[in-house]
């Protein structure tokens, strides 16, 4: 028997819209979801219908690829593409681009792939650590820091240029750009389209900020061309030369240059915002760091500098960034929709091409599928433990054929700096922090300080 999708108490005429918070919309719409045992609602927002789901057998049937895609129009992806058009990310399943960028790029994202990159990903991470050494005892911004690192990272290992992010005090102009972009981006997708035009500075800054991306794009890209000899084996080497097996074709320069801004942006803002609630939950739960520590220091003993086999070899450290990306899922939101009506969980309607939300958080914590959810526990992430995790209550990369691509780099790279970190520093969390959390497409601690000190010479 069917039955209605419950829905929050809503402003006649004016639905929803009125009531979504303007910043942190994703951990309002987690907050609302405790008013729903039967783990589903909806809302109607800036005239849209939304589905909110997070029970996880709910989940289960939304991740079925057969009757849900993934879902760009009327999501905040549609704004998105404003500066990554086409790109793996925000592209349409039907769109040419995105089947020929997925096979030309799948091959330089498996794990073996991840040995090449490894010689930059250590460059960087060192890079990292000499900033600290320098600041000894002083305090740092772990979240910026690693916003550095993660920028730096994708951007030689996948492209060959150097932001040398750590030779300066201000964070690089491609990342304010970026993030005012982000939140215009998703301020667009909150309001009725007569209010945008309504804000015409706002417009000129959003596309001097989108201009500002893609010229830095732009000039990498010519600078490859016109370099001598080879275009070299990274992602950009690759999307340049490469012809798609199925269609015969190669990428052409506005789909170059769009897939190179989504994996600048795509390729660190995750990452850091994981290192950055791994560090802060080592902070709370001194029993997982002090595991931390001794498994650096048997696999990393002194200045031992890690090599790709031990990275692979990490135990400890590998859970750590397993049960963070389960509590503080970078991307908290992800958007579906079905291809046909359809009727999940046995009772509730959706209609074809719906937007149906999954919540990250009330899924990574549904007491369904997880044992005192609130608690960090890298046990879980033990094998004997896993094999009994319900299939579809985690889901940090997303699903299916448009889950994450660059989900070995993400996690050779944090392995390897979270080891390199821990080999060297400890941190006091002198200002006693309070997790603040900022979202803007993908969320991170904001404001979040920590003294560090080296560990060799205070031991
Ligand atoms: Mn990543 C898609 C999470 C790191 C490049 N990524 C996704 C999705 C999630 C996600 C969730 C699916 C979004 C959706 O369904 O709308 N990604 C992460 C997390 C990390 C991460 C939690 C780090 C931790 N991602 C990375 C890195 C790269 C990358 C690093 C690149 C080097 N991600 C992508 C790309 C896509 C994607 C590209 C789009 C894939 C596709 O749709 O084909």
């Amino acid at each position: 028997t069917l039955q209605p999708i419950r829905s929050p108490r809503g402003i006649p005429l004016l639905g929803h819209t009125p009531q979504i918070p303007g910043t942190n919309p994703v951990e309002y719409f987690g907050e609302l979801s405790t008013q729903f045992p039967e783990g589903i609602y909806r809302m109607e927002i800036a005239g849209i219908e939304q589905v909110f789901v997070w029970d996880p057998d709910l989940v289960a049937e939304v991740c079925d690829e057969t009757r849900f895609f993934k879902q760009i129009d009327k999501t905040p992806l549609a704004h998105v593409r404003d500066f990554t058009g086409a790109g793996l990310f925000t592209a349409h399943q039907h769109e040419e681009e995105w089947g020929m960028a997925h096979r030309v790029l799948l091959p330089a994202f498996s794990q073996r792939a991840m040995k090449g990159y490894y010689g930059q990903m250590l460059e960087i991470a060192r890079n990292l650590v000499g900033k600290w050494e320098r600041r000894e005892g002083g305090p740092v911004n772990i979240t910026d820091d690693y916003t550095r690192l993660t920028l730096d990272t994708i951007a030689l290992s996948g492209f060959g240029y150097r932001f040398d992010s750590f030779a300066s005090e201000d964070l690089h102009p491609f990342l304010n750009s970026l993030l005012e972009a982000l939140v215009e981006s998703l301020r667009r997708s909150q309001e009725l389209p007569v209010m945008t035009r309504m804000r015409k500075a706002d417009d000129r800054k959003y596309h001097a900020n989108i201009q500002l991306m893609r010229d830095l794009v732009e000039s990498v890209i010519k600078e490859r061309r016109e370099g001598n000899g080879t275009v070299g084996d990274d992602l950009l080497g690759l999307m340049l030369e490469a012809v798609d097996p199925e269609t015969g074709k190669g990428l052409d320069d506005d789909n170059v240059r769009d897939q190179v801004v989504t994996f600048l942006i795509a390729g660190h803002e995750t990452t850091s915002g994981l290192l950055s609630f791994a560090t802060y939950s080592l902070m709370r739960n001194p029993h997982v760091l002090a595991q931390a520590y001794a498994e650096v220091d048997r696999l990393l003993p002194g200045d031992t500098v890690p090599d790709y086999d031990t990275i692979m070899q990490m135990d400890v450290i590998p859970r750590i960034l397993e049960e963070t990306l389960r509590l503080w899922a970078p991307i908290p939101m992800i958007g579906k929709s079905p291809l046909e009506d359809t009727v999940i969980g046995g009772c509730y309607e959706l209609e074809k091409g719906a937007r149906v939300n999954i919540l990250e958080g009330p899924l990574h914590t549904h007491p369904k599928a997880w044992d005192r959810p609130e608690e960090f526990d890298i046990d879980r992430w033990l094998p004997e433990n896993r094999v009994n995790h319900h299939p579809h209550a985690y889901k940090p990369f997303g699903n299916g054929m448009r889950a994450c691509i660059g989900r070995q780099f993400a996690l050779t790279e944090a392995r390897l700096a979270l080891a390199l970190v821990l080999q060297k520093f400890k941190f006091a969390d002198t200002n006693d922090y309070k997790m603040d959390v900022k979202e803007a497409l993908t969320r991170k601690p904001a404001g979040f300080e920590l003294k560090v000190r080296s560990r060799r010479e205070h031991e």
